[in-house]
């Protein structure tokens, strides 16, 4: 990095995007062109990202959620994402692959890192979620889970956990491709409007 002060995109971080996604050459390039034309420094800063992230959720509020998604986005930390943070999260977010996307979602609900999830992550990963329902929909939930409380206590049960209990990477990714419910749970999916 750092030696890229060119429009074009160096052959070594192309080589390392092709390996590491299912893009094409032509596809990264043409990306590249339009990141750079919204982001010239070729960064994308936090705040930008929860103002993208929120014009998607008008009629709630994304920042929270948004802020953890940037955070497990920004794989190095530095408080921005850089073209390749950017590809690596939208190829892990689109891509199709399940254990792809379970593997990001793990480190979406491990807020500290330390590499397993506790009750107050999925509470926090959870409350965050909830602010990004409309009211109407939230009053249409199941009684069960019509509160982040409710509804981390129910997917906590779901993976068999007590409460100190902790949740390694393996036990999410296996516990949400057996059960749908749990998948359902842990996401939030906009009904409408959504593609
Ligand atoms: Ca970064
Ligand atoms: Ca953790």
């Amino acid at each position: 990095m750092g030696n890229n002060r060119s429009s074009a995109l160096s052959k070594d971080l192309l080589d390392d995007l092709k390996l590491n996604t299912a893009y094409s050459e032509q596809e990264l390039t043409d990306w590249y062109s339009s990141f750079l034309k919204e982001c010239p420094d070729s960064r994308i800063s936090r705040e930008r990202f929860e103002q993208i992230y929120s014009k998607f959720f008008p009629n709630a509020d994304a920042t929270t959620y948004a802020q953890h998604v940037f955070r497990s986005f920004d794989t190095n930390g530095d408080g921005t994402l850089d073209f390749r943070e950017y590809v690596v999260a939208l190829h892990l977010t689109s891509s199709g692959k399940i254990h792809l996307k379970l593997e990001w979602a793990f480190s979406l609900y491990d807020i500290d890192g330390n590499g397993t999830i506790n009750k107050a992550e999925v509470l926090e990963i959870v409350t965050a979620i909830f602010r990004m329902i409309p009211p109407e929909e939230q009053k249409a939930l199941p009684e069960d889970e019509n509160s982040p409380g409710k509804r981390t206590e129910k997917l906590w049960t779901f993976f068999g956990k007590k409460e100190n209990d902790k949740l390694t990477e393996g036990e999410f990714v296996e516990g949400v491709k057996n059960n749908i419910e749990i998948l359902r749970l842990i996401q939030y999916e906009k009904q409408h409007g959504n593609q």
